[in-house]
């Protein structure tokens, strides 16, 4: 799936074999040295295949969770409740874009194409975020997902931000920024229909009933379970560990909820004197990987969606081709 040149289809033929090169012991032991030393690989110096490789997977994953990330929100753009609510979710839709578009060009200063990339989402070969495939039911699920959703991405996404590879730190300080204003609102919208009546309290907390597992879950598997962890850590591409992250979630969410007035939906949530703390139930890991493996609620309805948007703007890709083709052409004539 991935290569390192730009625009080969994958699969297609003739097929190109890629040769290995020799490892160069020089250049591994200069990379092994800036990744000791806590510094920045940046995209011309050379690195192992494996690093490139793990790090097209987990940025493009990251990309494509934003961009689909924009639709279970996106559903109440046309629904919200005021002009104020109206704009500021269009506002934060928008950024759940803009973030997709630097990931995919941190992802591309890895050799990846863009076309590679949303050839994997849309032929359902890519993974993206096991949160996004349920259903938004009431506008408190909006609030919600800013207030926790969002909340767990920050907790996720900060240790990023000092990630080994430049191009992908340097992208997560702008996201975080902003994933920090979209939690705000989310806590704000839930603050506001807390002094609500009756009927918008239960709103609220039937939305975090059917939000708070998926969310704990959106950290990835445990570590003992995470194929990938180990590796991730040595290279400074992970700094903190799934489970690290997940507790320290529940730890930062718990007193959140008591300013909120909401349950949280565990009746084993409890501080932990000992550990310093809150020890929290079992996740549901093999709903996860349902989701994950393309059979949650929403999986297809995001796929067709995404692939629907692809298609529906063939005709905008093209327009933006020739009418760059014509300016080349014209700056061409008036160089020669
Ligand atoms: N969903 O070995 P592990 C957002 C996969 S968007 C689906 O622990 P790793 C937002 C994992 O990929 C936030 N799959 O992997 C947007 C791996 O499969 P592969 C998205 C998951 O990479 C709009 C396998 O399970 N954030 O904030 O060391 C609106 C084993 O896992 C999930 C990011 O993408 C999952 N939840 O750690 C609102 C952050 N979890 O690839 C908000 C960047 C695990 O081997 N990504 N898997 O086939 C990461 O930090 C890491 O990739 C993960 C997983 C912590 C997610």
């Amino acid at each position: 799936m991935y290569t390192q040149s730009f625009n080969v289809p994958d699969g297609g033929t003739p097929t190109l074999q890629a040769v290995p090169a020799p490892v160069d012991a020089d250049l591994q032991a200069r990379f092994d040295a800036v990744i000791d030393a806590d510094g920045k690989i940046e995209p011309r110096d050379w690195m192992p295949d494996a690093y490139r490789k793990t790090l097209v997977r987990q940025i493009s994953q990251h990309a494509h969770s934003e961009i689909v990330g924009m639709l279970p929100e996106g559903n109440w753009i046309s629904r919200a409740p005021s002009l104020k609510r109206k704009t500021i979710l269009v506002a934060k839709v928008q950024d759940e874009g803009g973030h997709g578009l630097y990931l995919y060009s941190a992802a591309e200063t890895l050799g990846t194409s863009r076309d590679q990339m949303f050839d994997a989402l849309h032929s359902g070969r890519a993974k993206y975020s096991s949160i996004f495939n349920y259903p938004t039911l009431t506008w408190a699920d909006v609030g919600v997902i800013g207030w926790l959703v969002d909340g767990a991405a920050i907790m996720n996404q900060i240790p990023l931000c000092r990630c080994s590879y430049g191009p992908y730190a340097r992208a997560m300080i702008r996201v975080c920024k902003e994933e920090s204003f979209h939690q705000r609102q989310g806590y704000e919208a839930l603050l506001t229909m807390m002094q609500g009546t009756p009927e918008q309290k239960a709103m609220v907390q039937d939305a975090v009933n059917r939000w708070w597992w998926k969310c704990l879950a959106m950290f990835g598997p445990p570590d003992t379970d995470s194929p990938n962890s180990v590796q991730g850590m040595r290279w400074g591409i992970k700094r903190i560990s799934n489970d690290d992250l997940r507790q320290k979630f529940v730890d930062a969410t718990v007193p959140q909820a008591e300013v909120l007035g909401v349950t949280l939906p565990d009746p084993d949530l409890k501080w932990n004197a000992e550990r310093g703390h809150h020890d929290f139930g079992a996740i549901d890991w093999d709903e996860f990987w349902q989701v994950v493996n393309g059979n949650g609620p929403c999986n297809q309805e995001r796929l067709a969606t995404r692939v629907k948007a692809w298609e529906d703007g063939a005709w905008v890709r093209e327009a933006a081709l020739a009418h760059a083709r014509k300016q080349e052409q014209r700056a061409r004539q008036e160089a020669a």
